[in-house]
């Protein structure tokens, strides 16, 4: 199980077209907002949302403390928005990561690779004090999800992917069940591919219902649904979102617990010679201490007191 070195449990999208959501974007506790230039900014907008996300930008003196990353939904790379996009933004302050949509194949992160190096240059040099501009990619089409292993390998700074089922569902003729049965196959791909080029993240798809007790229910089913299938992070729409998706992607307290009772007895069974053992009637060997060891460093990454569970035990 691989413990993700970045943190993107939630991955807020704020219309760049708003000055009144990008100012509420910084009052906010979220590990990732993502400012939109692409499908929440009609053409006419673009223009003034680019350049009021790049004095935005900065206008800031530091990324506040809150908000984990900062980074920008450019246009796709096939429209004629996003090598203005790019060289409008790449060189910003505070911008930690790209997300680029609709990518189809591995040329599109070569062109976004490219067209980075040339107007932010800086940005992706080889010393080691800058922090290089990261690149996550969107998985919209059947195309994308075939083409899973030349993307990943596409760019050195590709840092995640994300499933976009409103356009995966377009694509294949998809009818969109609340089981989400019939974005099985392409969710799995996206998990399973992140995981094989060792990308820190796979972000689930965006629940689009966001008001009230139901919305919230609906969230949580879905946050847990794609943590079982191996997702970090899901796309939130809405601030409401990003505190449920938050905790829901992190360990609970009661499994935290568990893996820390594992790893408190790991130590013992080890010293014992013991390789196999068992802990509350259940075995216990190599890949059961390997997950406790991930959920620990996780907890811990999300701000949970280890210390504190180890002494009870
Ligand atoms: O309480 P305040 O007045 O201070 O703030 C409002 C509102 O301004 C703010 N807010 C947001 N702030 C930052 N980012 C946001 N995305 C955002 N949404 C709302 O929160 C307070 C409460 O807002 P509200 O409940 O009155 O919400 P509205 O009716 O104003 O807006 C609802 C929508 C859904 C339109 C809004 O949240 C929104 O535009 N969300 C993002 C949509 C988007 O980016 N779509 C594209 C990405 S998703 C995708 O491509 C796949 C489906």
């Amino acid at each position: 199980m691989a413990t993700s070195s970045v943190l993107r449990r939630a991955l807020l999208y704020v219309p760049a077209s708003s000055q009144k959501f990008m100012t509420k974007s910084l009052s906010l506790a979220s590990d990732n907002i993502t400012y939109d230039l692409e499908d929440s900014v009609t053409p006419a907008n673009k223009q003034t949302a680019r350049t009021q996300l790049r004095d935005h930008l900065s206008s800031l003196s530091n990324k506040p403390a809150s908000i984990g990353e900062l980074a920008v939904r450019i246009n796709a790379v096939s429209t004629p928005y996003a090598l203005d996009d790019l060289t409008t933004l790449a060189s910003a302050p505070n911008l930690d990561a790209i997300v680029i949509p609709k990518v189809n194949s591995a040329s599109d992160l070569s062109f976004v690779t490219d067209v980075i190096r040339h107007a932010a240059p800086q940005r992706h040099s080889s010393d080691p004090t800058t922090s290089p501009l990261k690149l996550i990619a969107l998985i919209e089409s059947a195309r994308a999800v075939m083409d899973l292993r030349s993307i990943c390998a596409a760019s050195p700074y590709l840092s995640g992917l994300i499933f976009a089922a409103e356009d995966f569902a377009l694509d294949l003729s998809i009818t969109r069940t609340p089981g989400l049965a019939e974005f099985l196959y392409a969710r799995s791909a996206i998990v399973t591919a992140a995981r094989a080029f060792d990308l820190p993240s796979s972000i689930d798809l965006v629940c689009t219902s966001y008001k009230g007790p139901e919305g919230v229910k609906q969230l949580e089913e879905e946050c847990q649904n794609g943590k079982e299938m191996g997702f970090n992070g899901k796309q939130c729409i809405h601030p409401s979102q990003v505190e449920v998706t938050q905790r829901m992607f992190a360990p609970a307290a009661a499994e935290v617990e568990w893996y820390v009772r594992v790893l408190v007895a790991d130590d013992k069974a080890s010293a014992a010679g013991r390789g196999a053992w068992t802990l509350d009637g259940k075995m216990i060997d190599a890949p059961v201490v390997g997950k406790a060891r991930a959920v620990v460093a996780k907890a811990a990454k999300c701000g949970m007191d280890i210390e504190n569970i180890k002494a009870k035990w």
